[in-house]
């Protein structure tokens, strides 16, 4: 939401008391506070997600056909607690670099670089990834084994 679509409404009555006038702008500070934290929240997203290959486009392993925006965060949608590629790619300065393409956050086996589409290494950003992706790099799959249950609930 665009700041200036904020449902801005001032009284200019003269009769409305200062109380009601405080409370008034009290709500709308509130209001718009909370609208600055979902456009930076998604600001955010959409700024790693093109550092990354095929940010916009990482497989949700829990939902099929889903994808999983936040990919750096648990919250399918981003915010709040990171996943382990996550604390990865923020512990890299949050730059997709051979250490962070060849690593495996996820402890599944597939490099991050295998799950984002880039299994060599050679995507820059602002070009097409090799490939789609075909995996979550913060979350162990297949969700449903013994040993990603357990990687994925710690
Ligand atoms: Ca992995």
């Amino acid at each position: 939401m665009a700041i200036t679509e904020l449902p801005i409404e001032v009284n200019f009555n003269s009769n409305s008391s200062d109380s009601s006038m405080q409370k008034r702008s009290a709500l709308l500070l509130a209001v718009a506070a909370v609208a600055l934290c979902f456009v930076g929240e998604s600001q955010a997203r959409r700024t790693y997600q093109a550092r990354i290959p095929n940010g916009n486009s990482v497989p949700d392993p829990f939902t099929p056909g889903g994808t999983w925006p936040g990919v750096g965060h648990r919250s399918k949608e981003g915010a709040g607690m990171r996943n382990p590629f996550g604390i990865d790619f923020g512990l890299n300065n949050n730059a997709w670099t051979q250490g962070l393409c060849r690593a495996d956050s996820d402890q599944d086996g597939r490099s991050n670089g295998a799950e984002l589409g880039d299994p060599n290494c050679v995507w820059r950003v602002g070009t097409a990834p090799p490939q789609a992706a075909s995996g979550h790099p913060g979350v162990c799959e297949p969700v449903n084994t013994a040993h990603c249950r357990n990687i994925n609930n710690n």
